[in-house]
């Protein structure tokens, strides 16, 4: 695949100054709250979080919520808050939910840092790390029209819940990339899955009875690619519809090289976490930091994905 290139993280921002009341610059405690406990693209993040503060001499309390909810992360951070911590480097699983609590941690002179997902309001945080969440839709979407190697067809993407930062970016840019560049392609309306394997491989399965010529599925994040790749396999379209999913979980990893995936977009979450809490340091010391910073994504596909395991996710630090 030509596709295949690497788009590497570049800041884009100015030098965001770091708002709030002051924060005690001897306050060396971090608060980490990622998107669900235990799922390999956070698990990577906060694995690398903690080493990370812990060579800097700082203590992180990770925390994370059961299931990718904004109701339980939110009462994660309301606790969170009251203790007090110099900053809360945070993945919120909401755009618009989390900002109220979060613009309070900013007004106690608590220092905030997202990773990965955002707010829709860009005035809370001090600096936010991610993926270019649109480019790698685009990404997806080119990858997928070339498997498709010029076969007309309907093309479906799966969402995970609205108002989910990264993935409304990705089937974004998916969208606008196959509607501006590849006329053989078809989009059929995205579908929202809740974020459960379960919920995207019933879609996929009933996508593939309703629409008998598609031709391709995007999985926009790890729960919709693992349940699509489920959903083919059992119907015994693997490869024959081509899958590209997003992230690089040990299971994706596997489908990729056991061809029930032909491509991920894989993300470099340890980056995204290490960089994290170098930012909530340097905000926490008053010194400047980037107010947005754009880290690196891949295509891995099965030819070339032992040349890049370093994107492979991890379940466990
Ligand atoms: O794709 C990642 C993350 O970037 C996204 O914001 C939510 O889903 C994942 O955590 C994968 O499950």
């Amino acid at each position: 695949l030509t596709g295949a290139l690497l788009l590497t993280g570049c800041g884009s921002g100015q030098i965001g100054d770091t708002g709030g009341a002051a924060t005690d610059p001897g306050n060396e405690r971090l608060v980490l709250i990622t998107g669900m406990r235990g799922e390999p693209f956070y698990v990577s993040m906060e694995c690398a979080a903690e080493a990370e503060a812990a060579a800097q001499g700082y203590e992180l309390n990770a925390q994370a919520p059961e299931r990718f909810e904004q109701a339980e992360q939110s009462q994660i951070l309301g606790s969170a808050i009251s203790t007090r911590p110099g900053a809360v480097i945070i993945a919120p699983t909401d755009d618009q939910a989390l900002a109220a609590p979060l613009r309070q941690a900013k007004n106690n002179g608590i220092q905030v840092v997202e990773v990965d997902t955002a707010l829709a309001d860009r005035s809370i945080a001090v600096s936010s790390l991610s993926s270019d969440n649109y480019a790698g839709g685009r990404l997806a979407a080119r990858t997928l029209a070339e498997l498709t190697a010029g076969r007309p067809g309907s093309v479906l993407a799966l969402n995970t819940k609205a108002g989910t930062s990264t993935t409304d970016a990705r089937v974004a840019g998916f969208e606008d990339e196959i509607r501006e560049h590849h006329p053989h392609l078809t989009l059929l309306p995205s579908q929202y899955t809740d974020n459960e394997p379960a919920t995207a491989a019933q879609v996929v399965s009933a996508t593939l009875g309703a629409h008998p010529d598609l031709v391709g599925v995007f999985g926009s994040n790890l729960n919709t690619g693992e349940g699509a790749a489920t959903a083919l396999a059992n119907a015994g379209r693997s490869g024959d519809v081509p899958l590209v999913g997003f992230d690089a979980s040990p299971k994706q990893v596997e489908d990729l090289r056991n061809g029930r995936v032909q491509a991920l977009i894989a993300q470099d979450p340890a980056r995204i976490g290490r960089e994290g809490v170098r930012r909530a340091i340097a905000a926490i010391k008053g010194e400047p930091v980037e107010r947005e910073t754009k880290t690196p994504m891949i295509a891995l596909t099965r030819d070339t994905m032992d040349e890049q395991s370093e994107f492979f996710y991890r379940s466990r630090c």
